[in-house]
């Protein structure tokens, strides 16, 4: 009955808010909008957003307001509209929760119903960045030729129609085109999501794109528009109603429908680039010549072993990361995975990569930070490559044994069998789960294995085939067999690095 009379949040409500709970010091309709974001999602709002504000807040600088887009579900943005656009990000861990009101936001807007449009919004004057968030899937770009996929269905609809894009690439080529018409300097566009090189691949996905529907605009674009690099960093739990009752004890009564919860950790890496922008270095990231190495420890440490801990975590029947870190032998197997497996293919000395490791391993038991193997273990096929097989080539070519690589490998593929049978996994979510579904049900294990790593679109191409699928065979003839924590046991290196933490 609370909810029904609860006042809601809103530039109305900031007055009674408690006060501990931090707030902007403007309210969204004083700031300049200076930015797209493309993907509105709880990372976008409980990372890029805060730290947009924590800056603004540092120098005063008020033209920096986000045109925040949901490129199609438009849930949040019915909930943000309501408020204002103000929400709350909840900072959790075991010692509680720190509640700040984000102000950010000056536009929540749904894409597809976007009166405005997209492209004329990245094409304001005033917008000098625009940030994306909008998962791998959004890029458009063929894991196996690296290029634009120009037969994938979105793509084909935006070079069609062009007034009306459905991806992300189109709307930066109609904005960018508009740009260009106008003889006007274009924003810097900012990839946030966890691929590698992921501001090369923006560009290319975008060039490409612009070279199908004009030569010139496609080499203006190539000259005058900067893509740099980015590597994030948070853990985001997707908000439920735990969230907003949390929230609603925090703002002392106040209703907030958009919540987002989020450890208190975050990084922002960002490759310098020229032109006008927020101080975001105030306010937690930083400026650096070349991103690869950042890049390769984020997701091969941290992305990497969030798949490790969600295929196998979910046969165990964990609901949520921090549930399967918290089991000594996941635990000891995610460490053994990085210290052994992932750390010998990083530029990282020893000591930062052992701090590095511990500090992950605490980070993943948070038990604050709902963070649900659903969401974590989804597009399986898309982030395989980046984040376990790049490493797993390197350590094969190299002589090194890769026995976590394959086990992750392995409970992926009996991932698929969790579908529908009531288990923590209800709904596998990935662009390939139906012909995927086909391959796991192969009987045979050593055949089930060789049809999976036929694959290379999803794996690549990996050295010393054979032995590869000859392990994930037997790792599978286990799995289907015996139970998996017994099967982790067997693995574990005997040199002590899976020691739980
Ligand atoms: C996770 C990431 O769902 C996933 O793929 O591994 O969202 C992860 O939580 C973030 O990259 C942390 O920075």
């Amino acid at each position: 009955m609370d909810t029904l009379i609860s006042p809601r949040l809103g530039v109305g409500t900031l007055p009674r808010l408690p006060r501990n709970v931090t707030r902007p010091d403007y309210i969204p309709r004083q700031l300049g909008t200076g930015i797209v974001h493309l993907g509105c999602g709880a990372f976008h709002r409980a990372h890029q957003a805060l730290i947009t504000q924590h800056a603004m807040a540092a120098t005063g600088d008020q033209r920096w307001g986000i045109a925040a887009v949901a490129m199609s579900r438009p849930d949040v943005v019915t909930a943000l509209r309501a408020q204002d656009n103000l929400y709350t990000t909840l900072l959790r861990d075991s010692a509680g929760d720190h509640a700040e009101v984000v102000g950010a936001i000056t536009a929540a807007v749904h894409a597809p119903s976007d009166r405005i449009g997209v492209a004329r919004r990245i094409a304001d004057p005033r917008v000098r960045i625009v940030t994306l968030t909008v998962t791998a899937g959004g890029y458009c770009v063929s894991p196996v030729t690296g290029q634009l996929d120009v037969s994938s269905d979105p793509v084909r609809h935006d070079l069609r129609c062009a007034s009306n894009p459905c991806t992300a690439i189109g709307m930066l080529v109609g904005g960018l085109q508009a740009v260009r018409r106008r003889g006007g300097v274009p924003p810097v566009v900012i990839s946030c999501d966890n691929l590698s090189a992921n501001g090369r691949q923006l560009r290319s996905a975008v060039i490409g794109f612009a070279a199908m529907r004009d030569d010139r605009l496609a080499d203006w674009i190539a000259r005058n528009v900067q893509f740099p690099c980015s590597v994030v960093d948070r853990i985001v739990a997707p908000a439920g109603p735990a969230d907003e009752a949390a929230a609603r004890s925090r703002l002392g009564g106040v209703d907030d429908r958009a919540p987002v919860s989020a450890e208190p950790f975050l990084t922002w890496t960002i490759e310098d680039f020229t032109g006008d922008r927020p101080h975001w270095e105030l306010a937690g990231a930083r400026f650096v010549g070349d991103v690869t190495d950042h890049e390769l420890a984020k997701l091969r440490l941290l992305n990497g072993t969030h798949m490790l801990l969600a295929y196998l975590g979910a046969l165990a029947g964990h609901a949520t990361v921090a549930e399967a870190s918290a089991d000594p032998v996941l635990a000891a197997l995610a460490r053994q995975f990085m210290l052994e497996e992932q750390g010998p293919t990083l530029n990282l000395p020893p000591e930062d990569l052992h701090r590095t490791v511990d500090e992950l391993l605490r980070r993943f038991r948070n038990p604050a930070i709902r963070h649900d193997m659903r969401r974590v273990g989804r597009n399986g096929s898309e982030k395989m490559m980046p984040r376990v097989t790049d490493a797993m080539r390197e350590n094969l070519a190299a002589g090194r044994p890769t026995p976590a690589a394959v086990l992750l490998i392995a409970s992926w593929i009996r991932w698929f069998d969790l579908c529908g049978t009531g288990n923590a996994v209800t709904e596998v979510i990935d662009p390939h789960a139906e012909a995927l579904a086909g391959l796991a049900a192969i009987a045979h294990p050593q055949l089930r294995a060789r049809a999976f790593l036929a694959r290379t679109d999803i794996f690549g191409e990996l050295p010393q085939l054979d032995r590869v699928r000859r392990e994930v065979g037997a790792a599978l003839a286990e799995l289907d067999r015996d139970h998996v924590i017994d099967v982790v046991r067997r693995r574990l290196s005997p040199n002590g690095n899976g020691r739980a933490a």
